[in-house]
């Protein structure tokens, strides 16, 4: 099985670490630069993103969809909730998703020359970061950090990422506390995004 990916993407990271729990063996491929405006980078994406999903004759690509292929394929029951029908699980997965496209929206900007800061359509962007994370912080109670699925995947993926990129402050002191428990287990650990 194939993900095609970076070290540091947050979109592949909850699929990654969805199949290092379900402990399915995966090579990384790695595009290298997402900016890149070349198809043939992406393995077939026409949205020039990843992650991309390459299983045998199966080619899939969206996290969640991949996400949700792997469960009904490898797995007999939904142990990490990949499936869920929770509204308050999904909605706060919308949020998140929400976050994590708005910082790639800022991020590539800012790698393609162009200085967001002046320009309303990324002060938006940066707002809904923050609205989105204040709304996480009053649901902080959603989430499961002893029992980690894929909420929480989705959650420490969105996080690190942001810490790591330090587009916007953190100060959400639930969000912190879940961050520093779910880190702790090993599989969280592994695919970390590398720091350069
Ligand atoms: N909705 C997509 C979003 C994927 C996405 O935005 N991935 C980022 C990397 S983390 C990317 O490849 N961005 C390239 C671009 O937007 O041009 C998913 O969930 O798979």
């Amino acid at each position: 099985m194939k993900l095609i990916a970076t070290p540091r993407s947050h979109f592949s990271r909850k699929v990654r670490l969805l199949l290092d729990h379900l402990d399915l063996p995966y090579e990384l491929v790695d595009v290298g630069d997402v900016s890149t405006n070349n198809l043939d980078y992406f393995h077939g994406n026409p949205a020039m993103g990843v992650p991309v999903l390459e299983d045998g004759a199966v080619w899939m690509i969206e996290s969640d969809h991949i996400a949700g292929y792997l469960v009904r394929t490898y797995e007999s029951g939904d142990r990490y909730a990949v499936l869920t029908e929770n509204i308050n699980l999904l909605n706060a997965r919308a949020v998140m998703n929400n976050i994590m496209g708005n910082e790639v929206k800022l991020i590539l900007a800012k790698r393609g020359g162009l200085d967001p800061n002046p320009h309303a359509y990324f002060q938006k962007a940066m707002s809904a970061i923050k609205q989105g994370l204040a709304w996480l912080e009053t649901h902080s109670g959603l989430f499961c950090p002893l029992d980690p699925g894929y909420t929480e995947f989705h959650f420490i993926s969105m996080w690190d990422h942001l810490e790591l990129y330090g587009l916007v402050e953190l100060p959400y002191p639930g969000l912190q506390e879940l961050a520093i428990v779910l880190s702790q287990h090993q599989k969280v650990q592994k695919s970390r995004p590398p720091r350069d």
